[in-house]
């Protein structure tokens, strides 16, 4: 009999973060070729929420501000695949990666994959900095009202899912 892998389908949750250029234009471009991705399927999107610039010394009012979104999907791609194709998305909307935290016109994160741990060189899952994140956690919750993050618990209960700072940005659904 012929040798048959089983692919097995996991739930992934991806957020999407764009402070230059056409910032609505790009997430929403991003989060047609995500679904467009071989082997991913996209169930959810939330809204566009618009929050002030995270920098490592705190907020940045000076920086432009962020357009951020939360999409769930189901794939059979490993994580690692999952990133580079998600890496290539970013790239192709003229990602540079000069300083940390700096503005981009698109990052692309793995929040969680599965409700996986992994720790690789190129990988941390859970994403480590998503429960401290309200920018992460309040569209996360609007498509995924229960959602939990490994260590982390219940997403509704951490303090940053409070959703200060946060500004539902009006626009189109994304789906
Ligand atoms: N990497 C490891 N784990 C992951 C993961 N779970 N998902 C690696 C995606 N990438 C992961 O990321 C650096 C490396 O992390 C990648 O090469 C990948 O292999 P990067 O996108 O090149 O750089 P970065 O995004 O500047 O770094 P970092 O530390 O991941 O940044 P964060 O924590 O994602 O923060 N403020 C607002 N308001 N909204 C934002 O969206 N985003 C950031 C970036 C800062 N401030 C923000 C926002
Ligand atoms: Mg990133």
């Amino acid at each position: 009999m012929r040798e048959q892998r089983l692919r097995v389908e996991l739930p992934a949750v991806l957020s999407l973060g764009s402070n230059l250029g056409d910032r609505e234009g790009t997430i929403r471009a991003a989060v047609a070729e995500i679904a467009a991705l071989d082997e991913v399927r996209l169930t959810a999107a939330s809204g566009l929420v618009e929050t002030a610039a995270l920098k490592p010394d705190g907020v940045d009012t000076d920086a432009p501000a962020y357009l951020n979104a939360v999409v769930a999907v189901r794939t059979t791609l490993h994580p690692e695949q999952l990133l580079a194709a998600i890496n290539a998305i970013e790239k192709e909307h003229g990602r540079v990666r000069a300083e940390r935290w700096g503005d981009r016109t698109l990052d692309i994160d793995i929040v969680d994959f599965g409700g996986l741990r992994v720790d690789s060189e190129r990988l941390t899952l859970p994403h480590p900095r998503a429960a401290e994140r309200a920018f992460v956690l309040v569209p996360w919750l609007q498509i995924e009202p229960l959602a939990s993050l490994l260590s982390a618990g219940r997403v509704d209960r951490l303090p940053a899912a409070d959703g200060d700072g946060v500004t539902p940005y009006k626009a189109r659904p994304l789906l």
